[in-house]
């Protein structure tokens, strides 16, 4: 790479703006979802750059290099370089270490952690593939901003291969207390890999502290944790709480547009009740959804003025489906969903839409705006970008958010009405609460939430990764502290 081109951004994840499909006619580009693509994309389509990421598909061979594709297709911008993975790193690192091991242990399902050493020694393997990878897209003046657990090793072997490359890592799930880290017997291979970045994001201060307890106690680092620093192997290391924002114009504009306002008053016809609420999520076990319908089902029985006035829609997006967990959580969920529709339905009323599919971004608009009531419940969550999103969607300052207290932005929504998950019954009483709500507190409550998800929102976000990265660069700010 040229030492005269402009710097510019190379993002790595594990998936990325694109996944590739193979047909029959040759490979599908389609545009992936997630809130990591929906901060990052547009700006990479500002300013040009690199997004490394494994397309989802199974390598065709062995060795094969990886597509390099201008990215959007017909009006390229930057460029999807990808990471093949074979079958078997897709099953031990990715359905293995990362989601068998690492997401339940962040989230503290020990219960759920299976830890296999053929699974570890594919996960050094394919996060030494990415960082390969990495380097040949990367130049000497480049900023490389890696993602998540499923890459903790990439920074150590970056900084190995090139010292002085300019390293951001965001972490976007919780990160555990030391004592729980410890069970997992990498652990420190974990903690050094991320130690190799320049600058290290969390979404909460508790995450930080987390973090910084973790390397002083189990790796001896010398830690100022007033200031955020970590002292290791002659570098300082600035790690900072910045909960990821949302585009909460892009979601007050889509809100506003007739076809989504249509659509979502044809959806409270088709469905007919005086109260609607709705969850949406990755069918994953730490959304807490089974949870969530014992405590419809519980309010159905003790409140039952509810029944034939609110309905419940359930869209849980298919995820992770090749791990035995998320399969046997679709059968209970199912059961469950079947169970409460045989108990009280009643002509032409259902308590419970259930939907195991994703939703069009502008479908999903519709429903935010349908809905009274917005239940995210999650046993434990990094942060939660679908609650800012039903916030920004609400333009007529109606509508409840329910918001368990074990998910990261509970910390910053002070607008929410927080429920206890795990607490079936106090659910059930609050869901009952936040159905009731008269609209005077409706709208006070949600005024609080705007002014918070609008302020903080993707572009403060982004701001914050310049100015730390700036400090990096010994120009100016101030990465040490807590930034929400
Ligand atoms: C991880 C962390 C952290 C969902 N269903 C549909 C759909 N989505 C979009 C949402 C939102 C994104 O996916 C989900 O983000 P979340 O934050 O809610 O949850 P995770 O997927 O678990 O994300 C989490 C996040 O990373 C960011 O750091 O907040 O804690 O676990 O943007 O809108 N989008 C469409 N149809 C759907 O049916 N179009």
């Amino acid at each position: 790479m040229s030492q005269k081109q402009p710097a510019k951004i190379v993002m790595v994840s594990n998936r990325g703006s694109y996944n590739l499909q193979a047909t029959r006619d040759g490979i599908q580009v389609v545009p992936a979802i997630s809130g990591l693509v929906s901060a990052v994309e547009p700006f990479l389509r500002e300013k040009g750059g690199v997004w490394v990421a494994w397309g989802g598909r199974e390598a065709p061979q062995e060795n094969s290099p990886g597509l390099r594709l201008p990215v959007p297709e017909g009006n390229p911008a930057y460029t999807f370089r990808e990471v093949p993975l074979t079958a078997d790193e897709i099953n031990l690192y990715y359905h293995g270490f990362t989601n068998s091991a690492l997401w339940p242990l962040c989230h503290y399902f020990l219960e759920k952690c299976r830890y296999e050493v053929r699974e570890w020694s594919a996960y050094v393997d394919v996060n030494a593939k990415f960082a390969a990878a990495t380097l040949e897209e990367a130049g000497e003046r480049d900023t490389v901003w890696v993602n998540d657990y499923h890459l903790a090793l990439v920074p150590a072997h970056l900084r190995h291969r090139r010292p002085q490359l300019k390293q951001f890592f965001f972490w976007h799930i919780p990160f555990p207390h030391h004592d729980l880290l410890a069970t997992l017997p990498w652990a420190t291979h974990i903690l050094r890999g991320l130690l190799g970045t320049d600058v290290l994001g969390f979404h909460l201060q508790a995450y930080v502290d987390n973090f910084l307890q973790a390397v002083a106690h189990m790796l001896g680092a010398r830690v100022d944790f007033e200031a955020g620093i970590v002292f290791w192997e002659q570098r300082r290391i600035h790690v900072g709480a910045w909960p990821m924002g949302i585009d909460y114009q892009a979601f007050q504009r889509q809100a506003a547009s007739p076809a989504t306002m249509a659509r979502a008053q044809k959806l409270r016809e088709q469905i007919g009740v005086e109260r609607l609420a709705l969850s949406v999520e990755r069918l994953d076990y730490t959304k807490g959804i089974l949870e969530r319908l014992l405590a419809w089902e519980r309010l159905l029985e003790e409140a039952p003025e509810w029944r034939g006035r609110a309905a419940l829609i359930q869209v849980a997006v298919p995820s992770r489906t090749a791990v035995p967990a998320y399969r046997q959580l679709k059968e209970q969920v199912e059961a469950t969903v079947g169970r409460i529709n045989g108990r009280f339905s009643d002509g032409n009323y259902q308590p419970v839409y259930y939907f195991w599919r994703g939703l069009p971004r502008r479908e999903l608009v519709a429903y935010y705006l349908a809905a009274d009531v917005m239940l995210v419940t999650p046993l434990r969550d990094g942060l939660n970008l679908v609650a800012k999103e039903y916030v920004a969607s609400r333009r007529d300052q109606t509508g409840v958010l329910v918001l368990s207290r074990f998910a990261g932005a509970a910390q910053e929504l002070k607008g929410a009405v927080l429920v206890n998950p795990y607490d079936i019954d106090g659910m059930a009483m609050i869901f009952n609460t936040a159905l009731g709500m008269g609209r005077a507190e409706q709208s006070k409550r949600l005024q609080l939430l705007q002014e918070r998800v609008r302020r903080h929102d993707v572009h403060w976000w982004m701001n914050c990764f310049h100015q730390a990265m700036a400090v990096r660069e010994g120009e100016t700010g101030d990465v040490s502290g807590s930034a929400g």
